[in-house]
């Protein structure tokens, strides 16, 4: 008999379902199949591929209700926020659409001058693309439908098929995506759902699969880019990040604390691209402290279930154990913790949201990822040495600096190593726009024209006529 994935509800810490793993034998039979089917799927026309993709499109605007109920029972992701995912994806889509024509068609990039060959003809240069085959999208928990959608979107519409692995935390939402798309007109053989855990996805590497995409952790990244190393595939890596903000003494320091406080705790900082570090020069320092800690004390903590709660318990029950030794640690190294600091005392995964000043960088919530609801706010005198801080790190997804001087925000982003940098804002993520990550952040990136081309490989046309 098949082992079995318990899926626990975060906020209630109840069984909502126990559903059967794909084992080796199961996951080489999805490949098989998928790897039968993919040549088909490729040789559809663009448009035949991209007419389910928006009835796939159209069917999450319809069910969003049910979809986000189900998000909201699996990872405790408050239903307004879950709805707002799924809400932000047929954006997404519109663009993949939009562009996907230009992306794929080939294009002729020589022709020779009549007369001008040697030969008996004339000599065309032309690219076309090719999809790269079967890939393997493992994914995370913590924005389903963004972290997937953005790779199995642009695959499927590139004429791939794809082998989805959900994250164990987020299996019947990945269950719910495959079967909107199997509804819409995907067939059942060029989209499948893998279930299981990390063992299941490190089945799946076991096959002969054409490219890896992932999203998760820096740790388990490595291990994929191990396995995927002898196999010379395409191999993304959509990591995490210790993403810094630096409020200069110029800033409007209201609209720094209230973007920054949602940047830190939207999806109970539970986000990539949440912010983990704040550093705030020394004149604004007092002002925005008082303005961020009444944002913060204004977010509704409870059931995730009722639209007006802005944070709900962590998705995953281990990860209350990282935030409580990382508020430790900074406390015994002096830090002040300004409310929280600790799991609530009562059934779920909730832990208070909490504010540690007088932090630096021994302390392990300055240095490590957070992933949850924790965030200190450290004092600077200079421009100099917020970029020295927010440098100080081996990840390199995104970083912001609210200030009223674009040249000297734009100045002090241009020291830092991120895939991404904001003024005055944070946190945002734009389909227009490439999603990549420096050093431990990542490798590739997925959004943008280039998280379209990523999913097919240029083949080079000499062509002299005869
Ligand atoms: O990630 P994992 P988890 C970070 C964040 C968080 C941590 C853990 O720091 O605290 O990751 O989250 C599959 N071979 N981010 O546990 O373990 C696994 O089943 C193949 C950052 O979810 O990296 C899941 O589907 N697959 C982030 C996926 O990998 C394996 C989003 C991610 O698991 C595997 C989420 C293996 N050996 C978490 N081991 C972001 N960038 O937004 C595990 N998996």
């Amino acid at each position: 008999m098949a082992d079995l994935l318990s899926i626990i509800n975060p906020a209630t810490e109840t069984l909502l379902q126990e559903l059967p793993v794909d084992d080796s034998a199961a996951v080489a039979a999805k490949y098989n199949r998928a790897r039968g089917a993919q040549p088909e799927w490729a040789a559809l026309s663009l448009g035949d591929r991209i007419a389910p993709i928006l009835r796939f499109r159209d069917l999450l605007i319809e069910r969003v209700d049910t979809l986000a109920a189900l998000l909201t029972s699996e990872t405790g992701k408050p239903v307004t926020q879950a709805r707002s995912e799924i809400l932000a994806l047929p954006g997404r889509i519109d663009f993949f659409v939009e562009n996907a024509e230009r992306v794929l068609s080939p294009h002729r990039v020589y022709a020779e001058p009549a007369g001008a060959a040697l030969g008996t003809g004339t000599l065309e240069e032309v690219i076309s693309q090719e999809p790269l085959g079967v890939i393997a999208n493992i994914s995370a928990w913590n924005y389903p439908y963004f972290v997937g959608g953005n790779v199995f979107i642009p695959a499927l519409m590139m004429g791939n098929a794809v082998l989805y692995k959900p994250s164990e935390f987020a299996t019947l939402t990945g269950g719910a995506i495959a079967d909107l798309l199997h509804e819409a007109g995907i067939p059942q053989d060029i989209f499948m759902p893998v279930v299981g855990s990390g063992l299941t996805g490190a089945a799946l590497l076991e096959q002969p699969i054409d490219g890896v995409f992932f999203t998760g952790s820096y740790a388990t990244g490595q291990k994929i880019a191990v396995a995927a190393a002898p196999k010379l595939i395409r191999t993304q890596l959509e990591l995490g990040g210790k993403d810094p903000a630096y409020v200069c003494p110029d800033a409007n320091v209201a609209v720094a604390a209230a973007g920054l406080a949602d940047g830190a705790f939207y999806n109970n900082g539970q986000s990539c691209c949440a912010v983990e570090r704040i550093y705030v020069h020394t004149d604004v320092y007092d002002e925005f402290l008082e303005a961020f800690m009444a944002t913060v004390k204004g977010f509704k903590l409870g059931d995730p279930t009722d639209p007006d709660t802005y944070l709900g318990p962590v998705s995953r029950k281990p990860q209350l154990d990282v935030l409580a030794d990382q508020v430790a640690d900074a406390i015994a190294k002096g830090a002040t913790r300004r409310g929280g600091g600790e799991r609530l005392d009562r059934s779920g995964w909730y832990f208070a949201p909490t504010v540690l000043t007088e932090v630096n960088h021994t302390m392990t919530v300055m240095q490590e990822e957070t992933f949850g609801p924790v965030i200190g706010i450290q004092r600077v005198d200079s421009d100099e040495e917020a970029v020295a801080l927010m440098q100080d790190t081996p990840y390199g997804l995104t970083a912001a600096v609210y200030g009223t001087e674009r040249e000297r925000a734009v100045g002090i982003l241009r020291q830092l190593k991120t895939g991404s940098a904001y003024w005055n804002c944070c946190d945002r993520v734009s389909p227009r726009l490439p999603w990549s990550g420096r050093g431990h952040s990542g490798l590739g990136a997925t959004l943008s024209l280039a998280g379209i081309s990523t999913f097919l490989q240029p083949r080079a046309w000499h062509l002299r006529a005869g």
